[in-house]
């Protein structure tokens, strides 16, 4: 593949970050086609290549520079010690790296894995993890299918990524102690030149302003007047609430964000404080 000028993104090909990826770009305003076999796609509106690879191998690829910009899980990055920038964490593919224990077994903590043996694919995290706390203990390293290793005696814990837990409850495996919480994150190389950081700032931009909007709903209702006061202290907006006359004297429309994470609980106070008529509308992008 010959250089063409174009920035280049590596992300997932196949796995549990591609969705994720790709449905960002995409919100980003990218536009480009992505087929299961291949392994890149040109943006058809901006100068941006896209790479399609294997998570482990992204964060080398941007050290070496053979793509600008990676999206990649925080657990690859803090494991292969590749030097990148971390430019913008991601809010999606989120897990944690746990410590997790036969649930049988009486261990209450990881103090209690002196001198025992746990499983993992994370040696250099778990390394790192257990000099701070102080334990010495036997790190063997297994590619996949970790869960199984008490099972197989290989074993007296693991050291795992854990998102919904089902794998761990299906091997009767308890957690005891979290390593780190892990999303995706938008990693670049360190050195890159004054074009190609501009055209990083803008994605930077839309990126963050793709995130901004998830968190928020945009809600209009209509209330009395007299309920602008108590309503205002509920939904601040971005400055302030827009407040505008209905036909009918003594009543207003009211338009603002809201916080998702509040939402419920703000729908139901303005209803309280007379609100009525409620219309709710996802947010696209939110430029601050
Ligand atoms: O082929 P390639 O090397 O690219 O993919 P991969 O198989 O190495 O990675 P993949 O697709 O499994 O994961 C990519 C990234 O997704 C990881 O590096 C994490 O950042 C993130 N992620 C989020 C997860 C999980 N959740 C997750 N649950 N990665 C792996 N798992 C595994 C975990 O290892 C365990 O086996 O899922 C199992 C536990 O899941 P629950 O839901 O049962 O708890
Ligand atoms: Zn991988």
């Amino acid at each position: 593949m010959k250089p063409n000028g174009a920035l280049r993104i590596a992300i997932q090909k196949s796995g549990r970050l591609s969705e994720g990826s790709l449905g960002l770009l995409r919100q980003m305003g990218l536009q480009f086609e992505s087929y299961q076999d291949r392994l890149f796609a040109q943006c058809r509106n901006m100068p941006l290549d896209l790479l399609f690879l294997r998570d482990d191998d992204i964060p080398e690829y941007v050290q070496d520079s053979v793509a600008d910009l990676g999206i990649v899980g925080s657990n690859v990055l803090d494991e292969c010690g590749m030097d990148v920038e971390r430019l913008l964490p991601l809010d999606f593919g989120f897990c944690s790296l746990s410590i997790a224990v036969p649930e049988q077994e009486p261990y209450k903590s990881v103090k209690d894995l002196d001198g025992k043996r746990i499983a993992t694919s994370y040696p250099e995290t778990l390394k790192r993890f257990l000099k701070v706390k102080e334990v010495s203990a036997e790190i063997v390293l297994l590619k996949g299918c970790v869960e199984i290793a008490p099972a197989l005696q290989v074993a007296d814990a693991i050291c795992d990524l854990v998102a919904t837990g089902s794998t761990l409850r299906t091997n009767r495996l308890n957690v005891i102690e979290t390593v780190s919480k892990c999303q995706a994150i938008l990693i670049g190389k360190k050195k890159t030149t004054e074009n190609k950081k501009s055209l990083i700032e803008k994605l930077l931009l839309r990126a963050r302003g793709v995130q901004e909007a998830r968190k928020y709903k945009y809600i209009m209702f209509n209330a009395p007047s007299k309920a602008l006061e108590p309503i205002k202290k509920l939904i601040p907006g971005c400055k302030s609430p827009t407040v505008l006359s209905l036909a009918e004297p003594g009543f207003i429309a009211i338009h603002s964000m809201v916080l998702e994470e509040s939402f419920w609980e703000v729908v139901e106070k303005i209803r309280e404080c007379g609100g009525t008529d409620i219309l709710v509308s996802p947010v696209e992008k939110f430029i601050r």
